[in-house]
């Protein structure tokens, strides 16, 4: 690459725990073996075009704070041209093997589709060239179907059918450029995928219609041999009142509905499953129990505020907590960790972007090392499969097999008496889980 545009920052160094240098990883160590992998190879970490280098700091009450030195002057693909190395150089600076884009954080748009489809090709074939250059693969491509005033009331569920063939142009595209650039994963995030006013709207309607897309999707990446996962992201509200992949259960259901979940899993980002009112735990548990994880999108929201704040992930619990769900379900597969996180409207210099990715990937690999052992030392899982030790036989193992009926157990309740009562340990557990974070 021919110029530096991050000059000050050199390649983040791992120094370990004890280091105070805040331009070094105290967790992450990408290039220690563990278990025959790189940490980078079992981490996959991802950087988020999207925050990363098309946010500018914007809020709903404020533009722009944030202005980069490749940004400021250019016709709009030259911008996108030098963003793109920009961005490429970062990646390798934080050792980060993976980044995501939607379609238009990469080109801008041109005057009609057919431009827009021309730009997105060009700089497509600029990011080959230096996804060649530095090894920095693709975690997952997608389309923006939501940010365009044509896309106001949603895209695949869009009342107007020419809004779900512009959408649907926008997926071939964008499913030709993941495959061409190799990426392991495609998503769907709904972000208007949903109403404000059920006054104008045919919710079953729409939920066909969005079933519908998918399955298009589907067949065309068939067609083409894109052998990338599709993901689906649920998320509850933001921007629309109501978003029909609301959650994991609920997407879970709209995918065996429709015959879909073959084809899908879910990419889980912790600030929607807490906008949801779970936590980031709760939906991996659920996508885990069906076989559906697939990917994370890493951030964090805030407690008194009600949006998707999409902070940098600091809270080594809440993290700890989901790496647990995940490895002790085996893993993401061909997802990883996708920082979709933004820096704070005054974070405005470039060492505040380097200072946020430190933090998320040295939260991430302290909390995949304390989960390890916790998994291996097995102390919650003995706690739990006790717990539940009354349906490895007798009657309980007849329930779980579906070897009894209900006449049966009334006839076994009378005879058993009143159940003996048993305390769930929470504080207990609870001191231990602080016992490995704090250690
Ligand atoms: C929005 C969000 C998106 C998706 C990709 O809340 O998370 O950035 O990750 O479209
Ligand atoms: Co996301």
């Amino acid at each position: 690459m021919k110029k530096a545009w991050f000059p000050k920052i050199p390649v983040i160094p791992f120094e370990g725990p004890e280091s105070d240098n805040p331009l070094a990883f105290r967790h992450y160590n990408p290039d220690e073996v563990v278990d025959g992998k790189t940490m980078k190879e079992h981490l996959r970490f991802s950087i988020a075009y999207w925050h990363s280098f098309r946010g500018a700091g914007t809020d709903p009450f404020g533009g722009p704070t944030i202005c980069r030195t490749w940004e400021a002057k250019g016709k709009p693909m030259e911008v996108a041209k030098k963003r793109l190395e920009a961005a490429f150089e970062f990646f390798t600076k934080l050792s980060s093997p993976y980044y995501c884009f939607h379609d238009r954080d990469i080109a801008p748009e041109g005057k009609d589709l057919a431009e827009t489809n021309r730009n997105l090709e060009e700089i497509a074939g600029l990011a080959k060239e230096l996804q060649k250059a530095t090894g920095v693969k693709l975690l997952w491509g997608t389309a923006n179907l939501f940010s365009h005033a044509r896309y106001m009331c949603g895209a695949a569920t869009n009342p107007d059918a020419a809004v779900f063939v512009h959408a649907a142009a926008q997926v071939k595209q964008a499913l030709d450029i993941t495959k061409e650039l190799g990426g392991e994963n495609y998503v769907f995030w709904g972000g208007r995928e949903g109403y404000e006013t059920l006054l104008n709207t045919d919710l079953k309607r729409e939920m066909d219609h969005l079933a519908a897309f998918l399955h298009l999707a589907v067949d065309y990446a068939k067609k083409i041999g894109f052998k990338g996962q599709f993901l689906i992201e649920p998320k509850p509200k933001e921007p629309t009142k109501h978003q029909y992949d609301f959650d994991v259960a609920s997407g879970i259901a709209f995918l065996r509905t429709y015959k879909l979940e073959k084809h899908f899993k879910f990419n889980i980002e912790t600030n929607h499953a807490t906008l949801a009112g779970h936590t980031f735990q709760h939906e991996l548990e659920v996508a885990g129990g069906a076989g559906l994880l697939g990917s994370v999108d890493a951030n964090q929201g805030d407690t008194l505020l009600g949006w998707d704040t999409d902070q940098f992930p600091t809270d080594l619990k809440e993290i700890t907590l989901g790496m647990y769900t995940i490895l002790k379900y085996g893993g993401l597969g061909s997802g990883g960790f996708n920082f979709d996180a933004k820096l704070r409207r005054p974070s405005v210099d470039p060492i505040d972007l380097v200072y946020a990715h430190i933090g998320g990937m040295d939260t991430f690999a302290l909390a995949w090392k304390t989960a390890r052992r916790l998994l291996k030392d097995g102390v919650l899982a003995a706690f739990v499969k006790e717990r539940y030790a009354s349906y490895d036989s007798g009657l309980g193992r007849e329930v779980e097999k579906g070897k009894t009926d209900l006449e049966a157990l009334a006839k076994a309740a009378l005879k058993q008496g009143e159940p003996e009562s048993r305390s769930g340990r929470q504080e207990y557990l609870e001191n231990i889980l602080n016992r490995y974070l704090y250690r």
